[in-house]
């Protein structure tokens, strides 16, 4: 009976070592996909999508959590002269509400930086109205900050606060450059080095975000308002990003930079506009 027993016990302990074996090779095979997951980038080029603009397909790389679903993100080159790309649903609708409930009661009427004092001043060149959240403001706001220095490289630290931006129909902002011409502006963290502008909701007709001087051939996609026809448009989708470059990669500035936001036409159009020096940008 005793050998029996001693004969059970031994082939159970074979069997239990064979299930740890496997479960240890199981565990291997697992480790190593999960490492060939994280040493092929997922970003990767979409052939098909190559052509007048090159498209850059960005798989869903989750820096940091987002508040809300986002729909498939992606890159697209829309401009080499100046550098600027769309990346599609940057931020989720939550958060794009989100922005706009937390700024919605200090809205107050834009201004422009005037270039022999560099003190702001009321313009009608831009006739929106506005309110900056300061960086770092709250989890939401650390969270976007933080995916905005992923995709751009540019640390949080030298970026100003979310500006929040409202245009009723009839407003705009007439094309102007976003680095500075005086000195009493790039004092704090230099000069402005680029731009992303995040498009808070969906614009009925105009309010484009133009850039009159780009170099290119572009076509005047049937959609676009008569301004929006002026040049390089992008039209202002909610949760898609635009960042465009101030300045070439050899710090000089770029002239073709020269970008505005068209009349609405219908709607209103809610964004939110990031500034990055190209230094820390104390706040
Ligand atoms: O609203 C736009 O499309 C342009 C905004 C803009 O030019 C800016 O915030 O610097």
């Amino acid at each position: 009976m005793a050998k029996r027993g001693n004969r059970h016990q031994g082939k159970r302990s074979s069997t239990v070592g064979l299930v740890l074996v496997m479960l240890l090779m199981l565990t291997v095979v697992l480790l190593m996909l999960l490492g060939l997951g994280v040493l092929s980038l997922p970003i990767g080029f979409d052939d098909a999508q190559i052509g007048d603009s090159i498209r850059l397909k960005r798989l869903k790389l989750d820096v940091s959590k987002s508040r809300g679903e986002r729909g498939q993100q992606w890159t697209e080159i829309i401009s080499w002269e100046p550098r600027a790309f769309v990346y599609h649903n940057f931020l989720s609708k939550e958060e794009c509400e989100y922005l706009i409930n937390v700024a919605k009661p200090h809205m107050q009427k834009s201004t422009v930086v005037d270039s022999k004092t560099g003190k702001s001043k009321d313009s009608r060149v831009r006739t929106s109205s506005g309110m900056f959240l300061r960086r770092g403001r709250d989890a939401v706001i650390r969270d976007i900050e933080k995916r905005i220095a992923d995709f751009t490289f540019i640390p949080v630290e030298h970026g100003e606060g979310l500006q929040v931006l409202h245009y009723e129909q009839g407003q705009k902002y007439e094309p102007h450059f976003d680095y500075f011409l005086d000195e009493y502006n790039t004092k704090n963290g230099g000069q402005r080095i680029a731009t992303l502008l995040m498009y808070l909701s969906d614009v009925e007709e105009g309010g484009e975000t133009i850039f009159p001087a780009a170099k290119g051939n572009f076509s005047a996609a049937p959609e676009l308002s008569e301004c929006g026809k002026r040049g390089l448009s992008v039209k202002p989708r909610m949760g898609d990003a635009l960042l465009f470059w101030s300045m070439h990669p050899d710090a000089t500035l770029d002239p073709s930079s020269l970008h505005g936001g068209c009349p609405v036409i219908k709607g209103n159009k809610w964004s939110s506009t990031k500034w990055m020096h190209v230094g820390e940008y104390k706040v």
